[in-house]
């Protein structure tokens, strides 16, 4: 019986031993004139979006074909995750938004939302980064029109310090 007390009391340090930093967030909630800490395609396709398909008062929208990619020093940190939350609007078939990631010199797919999601509906993912210098989050709207939509909320990055 003490013997397992004991495992119970080890386990439950070694999970809580660490505790993981944030390396990066974002809600899009701050009213700001243009996106913060994103490298925008196009600033009329990429936009701060207060409209319906929101988590807290804003989330970043993406239009027709376009992306916003966003640069972090992870140099300091290992243990990563990184989540995210993705809706799309009016997509056809092919048509998708993507996340991607890269820590040397090749994009790694880290979700993909189709046509076929519910339309206005986020979905919540989570991916493990691998240890590296920088990072780079990039989102992507494959559409074709200008009434295709991919909505990205709660980007954030954690992590322990090396
Ligand atoms: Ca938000």
């Amino acid at each position: 019986m003490r013997k397992v007390l004991i495992s119970l009391v080890l386990a439950v340090s070694v999970s809580f031993g660490s505790f993981a930093v944030t390396i990066f967030y974002d809600n899009f909630d701050a009213n700001l004139p243009r996106l913060n800490g994103w490298k925008e395609s196009s600033s009329s396709y990429v936009t701060r979006y207060t409209g319906s398909y929101k988590i807290g008062s804003a989330a970043m929208q993406l239009k027709k074909s376009s992306n916003a990619v966003a640069y972090i020093n992870i140099s300091p940190y290992k243990d990563m995750r990184l989540s995210f939350k993705m809706a799309k609007y009016s997509l056809e078939t092919g048509e998708k938004l993507l996340c991607q990631y890269m820590t040397g010199t090749k994009w790694v797919t880290a979700a993909t939302l189709t046509n076929t999601a519910k339309s206005g509906v986020y979905y919540s993912y989570t991916v493990s980064i691998p240890t590296a210098t920088t990072l780079k989050i990039r989102f992507i709207l494959n559409g074709s029109a200008t009434n295709d939509y991919g909505y990205v909320d709660e980007v954030k990055l954690i992590g322990n310090r090396k």
